[in-house]
Order: structure tokens, then sequence, then C-alpha cells
């Protein structure tokens, strides 16, 4: 009987070291350790036995059951342990890499905007972006009945102001408080209350550019355009102003820069659609009722001023044909710059 329970002992813990599962496991036990057992059945017979047998055979069933017991606690902690992955801590793993936050490509291109400018001597400016009527409107010369004021066109707020449709309305604030000679560029965000497209959104950004001392003419406008073109599109970039109107500028132009993916040549090239040319914004040399309106002397100051759309300007270097993707926060989009 001896040697059959130390049989049974070692039948069970080369089974129990077999065992890869924990459903496994508990059979073991049930089959090695439960009620109908072989060793519990050994065990209840004790009783029954010749008085001088029992501590050896008691010692040696005592023996197996708790080596089996001991074996199967072992196993469980074992495969649980390897089911949650493994070592609890594993020091020689890499650490997690911390995420790192860039510039979105609209802000990076906006500084770069603003350090050509800051090159040729324009100072960098804000404002803000609720504005009202008269720094939006009224001291731009566009009259009440204006279609850019219609409330199809512009977001007013509660309480009668509005939220800037451009960023001239910072130009205006700094010809307030500053006598001539001003150099000035505004970067920021402007607001429209235009029907979302792949080319429009109600969200854009701009960089306007105002320069106002004695004789500035139309040639240190186009000069200046002609450097911010080069700079930002490369040397060989040409400049093309086309007549156009504005309510604050008189005369006023539209001007285009020679395609920087096709080299002007058109054909088929998917930026300019062939046409060699990519718009980019409207320019001119300040009105004289803008003037008249901050408290500047038209008789004695000229000036120029400019826009240009950064969503256009990044749109064309980045070939990017979808306006909304800028502003969708969608890291797959805005890491690739
Ligand atoms: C443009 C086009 C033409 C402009 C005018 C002024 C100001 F305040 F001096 F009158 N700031 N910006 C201007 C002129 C803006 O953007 C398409």
């Amino acid at each position: 009987m001896i040697e059959e329970i130390e049989e049974l002992r070692r039948q069970a813990l080369a089974e129990i070291a077999a065992a890869v599962e924990l459903q496994a496991l508990e059979e073991l036990r049930v089959r090695h350790l439960g009620r109908r057992s072989r060793l519990r059945e050994a065990m209840s017979q004790l009783g029954s036995l010749p008085a001088d047998q029992r501590p050896a055979l008691g010692a040696t069933s005592g023996g197996a059951q708790k080596a089996i017991q001991e074996a199967l606690d072992q196993r469980r902690a074992t495969l649980i342990e390897a089911a949650e992955g493994g070592t609890a801590l594993d020091v020689t793993l890499p650490g997690h890499r911390p995420l790192r936050g860039r510039l979105h490509p609209l802000n990076s291109l906006a500084e770069e905007l603003s350090s050509i400018f800051q090159r040729l001597g324009f100072a960098v400016v804000d404002g803000p972006e609720m504005e009202d009527e008269y720094h939006n409107f009224d001291a731009l010369n566009t009259p009440a009945d204006h279609p850019a004021r219609d409330l199809h066109a512009t977001f007013y707020l509660e309480g009668g102001g509005l939220l800037r449709t451009h960023t001239s309305t910072v130009q205006i604030r700094i010809m307030e408080t500053t006598p001539p000679p001003v150099r000035v560029v505004a970067p920021g965000r402007c607001y429209r209350r235009d029907t979302v497209d792949a080319t429009h959104h109600f969200v854009f950004h701009q960089i306007e550019g105002l320069y106002v001392d004695r004789h500035v003419s139309m040639a240190d406008l186009k000069g200046t355009i002609e450097a911010m073109g080069r700079q930002l599109l490369g040397p060989q970039t040409k400049v093309r102003f086309r007549p156009h109107f504005f309510p604050f500028t008189e005369p006023s132009v539209e001007y285009d820069f020679s395609c920087s993916l096709c080299r002007g040549e058109g054909r088929g090239c998917r930026v300019c659609k062939g046409t060699g040319w990519v718009e980019i914004s409207g320019a001119g040399m300040v009105d004289p009722a803008v003037f008249a309106a901050v408290g500047y002397d038209p008789e004695r100051y000229t000036g120029f001023a400019f826009g240009a759309g950064i969503d256009r300007i990044a749109m064309i270097r980045y070939g990017i044909d979808d306006i909304r993707l800028f502003l969708e926060s969608d890291l797959r989009f805005t890491r690739q710059f």
C-alpha cells in the first residue's frame, strides 16, 4: 500500500508539472485530492489497519497529500503569471516614448511669413478676433450696403460685435494709435459665413501687411510682394498683378505667383490647374478715405497694404486639395509636416 501511494504521488506531481491550463489543473486536483480519489480512499482505511502499520501509512499518505497540494498551488501561480504577460516588472524593456508636440502647419507657415516680413523691416502685431463694425467695415471705407456686411457673409455677435472677416482691423487699430511711418504685418484667424467645402471654410488664416510713410509707391508694393513670393516658393518665382477693386485701396490689384510645382509651365499641373499661375490674394494703395478715418494726412502720406491667405499658401506649397484638413486635428495629417 505504501508503494502504491508513493507511485500515486509521483504520477500526480508529473501530471501537475505538465499541465498548461488552469482548467486541467482543477481536474487534476479533483482526481488526486478529491473525496473519491485513491489517496482519500487509502486514508479513510487507516482506522481499520493494525495499529503497528498505521503510523507509516499515515505519514506516507499525509506527505503525498501535502506535496500534491503544494505542487498544485505553485503550478497555478505560474500559469496565472504567464497569462498576465510574464513577470510583473521587466526592467530590461524599453520605456514608453513620450509624444512630442510640434507646430501646426498653419502656425509654422504664419511664423515663416512673419519672419520674411521682419527681415524686410515689418513689425508683427495682433489684435482681437471679436471686433466691432467700425474697425471691420466703416474705417475701411466699406459702406453700410456693401455685400460683405450681409448677415449671410459675416458672423454677428449678440450686442453688436462681430467676428473679424480680415485682419485689416488690426492695421486700423495700429494707425489709430501710431503716427506714421508704420510698417506692420498682422497674422491671425478670420471668420466668414462660407459654406464649407474643399476650398472654403468659415475659419481661415490671413496675414495682412501695411506700410505707410512719405513717398511709398506701387513699385514698393510690387517689390515687397515679389520678395515674399521668392522666399516662400523659391527664387525663380514671378509675380503678376491683375486690376481689381477693394473699398479700402485705390488702385487695387489681385496678385498671383508663378506656380512652384510646374515652374509656371501649366500643362496638366494639378496645383495651378494648367494656368502656370496661383492666385494668392489682393493688395493696393491705401485709400485716402481710410487715412481720413484714422487721422493720417493723405496729402503728406501714402501707403500700400496687402493680404495673403495662409491656408491657401499652405495648400499650394504642400499640394493639399482640401482646406478642411487643417481644422480637423487629425494627427495622421498634422504629423506629416
Ligand atoms: C487686402 C487687399 C488689399 C488691406 C488694407 C488695409 C488697410 F487697413 F490699410 F486699409 N489693410 N489690409 C488690404 C488691401 C487687404 O486683402 C485681400
